[in-house]
């Protein structure tokens, strides 16, 4: 097995994006609790992400929600998040709390409701312009709840026209990066349910159209690792969205639920080249935290990918390839989880505190009173939620 300092230098390439929305209130459909300092607008969830960012030295950008993040000057929360020491990233596109939403947005059979969906994107792309932002991410809700409902092959058609229509208007180096999801909010079928139709849509459009990996999107069993070794193969995996999940599109903290599940992934990501520096893959989170705390639980989540990482980095390779060459089964199975069961953690403590980072985040970011200061500071106004 490699040895931690062999590694210590590529874990300094790691960053991971923060999604804005972490730091509202969230819930189920339920109940939304509502949490004392929790940020009343998009500035102050990127003081909050900022936070995070000290701490780990693992999140220098942050994603932000259009129209969540909606704001009159985006020259300034780009200043603002450079004040803070971060910098603004990938923009989400929202077209699905409207109602003429109802039956879908980018595939929508009525042209008009179609359009109004195409230029909630254009408009992203201008916000993107002053943002920075090098990635516009596309989830659609669209989809049908019965058979029959709809012409499921129109509304791919729909899609393709729109999708060309949004991917003409990037520039540059900006990219348009495809979200799947099997199911939610439609139960019947999902325009973009899976890997294979996010590709297939994406191939159509050119090399600047990428695939984006929710861990929490796809069914129970499916092996997420070979996803990613092949979109990485084919040269389409454009980012992630990592959380964890028990049963459906749950949300939580990455690498709570399955830690081996996730250093299976990062072991195929490092492995197809889709980490570092020279990457193209980027690593975001997309997750809620309905009962938890949230910057806090947004370092757990940035801890975590840190420690899965470090230990699929460890997988002595060479010895792996040696082994699957000889066909030596259980030593091949072995090689890999050795690794897996490395406990990384003091040796991350002693990495973070050589980069002058504190060796336990946690409990560096309770000490700070940070926590308390915002919910002095924040007891007035409307707060940010799920949505707004
Ligand atoms: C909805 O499932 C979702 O979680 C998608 O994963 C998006 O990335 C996110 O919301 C924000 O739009
Ligand atoms: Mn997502
Ligand atoms: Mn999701």
């Amino acid at each position: 097995m490699s040895t931690f300092s062999a590694i210590a230098a590529r874990l300094g390439e790691q960053a991971i994006e923060l999604p804005s929305w972490a730091f509202g209130n969230s819930g189920t459909r339920f109940k939304v609790f509502m949490q004392k300092g929790v940020p009343r607008d998009p500035f102050e969830k990127i003081a909050d992400a900022a936070q995070v960012h000290k701490f780990t030295g693992l999140a220098p950008t942050i994603a932000l929600h259009i129209p969540w993040d909606k704001v009159d000057d985006y020259g300034a929360l780009r200043r603002h998040a450079e004040e803070h020491g971060i910098a603004l990233g990938t923009i989400n596109s929202n077209t699905f709390q409207d109602d003429d939403y109802k039956l879908g947005s980018v595939t929508h059979s009525d042209e008009r409701i179609r359009q109004k969906a195409i230029d909630h994107h254009f408009a992203c792309i201008d916000i993107m312009h002053a943002t920075g932002s090098r990635d516009l991410k596309i989830w659609l809700a669209d989809g049908t709840n019965y058979p029959g409902q709809d012409d499921m092959r129109a509304r791919q058609d729909r899609l393709a026209d729109s999708l060309r229509k949004i991917y003409d208007r990037l520039a540059g180096q900006q990219r348009l990066v495809l979200e799947y999801k099997f199911f939610e909010p439609a139960f019947y079928h999902t325009d973009v349910p899976d890997w294979g139709t996010a590709y297939a849509q994406v191939m159509a459009l050119g090399d600047r159209a990428v695939v984006c990996l929710d861990t929490g999107h796809h069914a129970p069993g499916t092996n997420i690792e070979f996803i990613v070794a092949t979109l990485l193969r084919l040269g389409k995996l454009g980012s992630f969205d990592f959380n964890s999940r028990f049963y459906a599109d749950d949300d939580l903290i990455v690498g709570a639920a399955d830690p081996f599940q996730l250093f299976r992934i990062l072991f195929e990501v490092i492995r197809g080249g889709g980490y570092g520096r020279q990457s193209q893959v980027a690593f975001m989170l997309d997750q809620c935290h309905n009962i938890e705390d949230k910057i806090p639980g947004q370092i757990r989540s940035v801890l975590n990918v840190q420690e899965m990482t470090a230990r699929a980095l460890l997988v002595d390779r060479v010895a792996l390839e040696a082994a699957q060459r000889e066909g030596n089964v259980l030593r091949a199975n072995e090689i890999f989880m050795d690794a897996f069961y490395t406990d990384v953690r003091r040796d991350l403590s002693e990495w973070r505190e050589s980069r002058g980072l504190p060796a336990k985040p946690l409990a560096a970011y309770a000490a700070s009173g940070y926590a308390e200061r915002i919910v002095r500071d924040r007891a007035i106004g409307k707060q940010a939620g799920w949505g707004a």
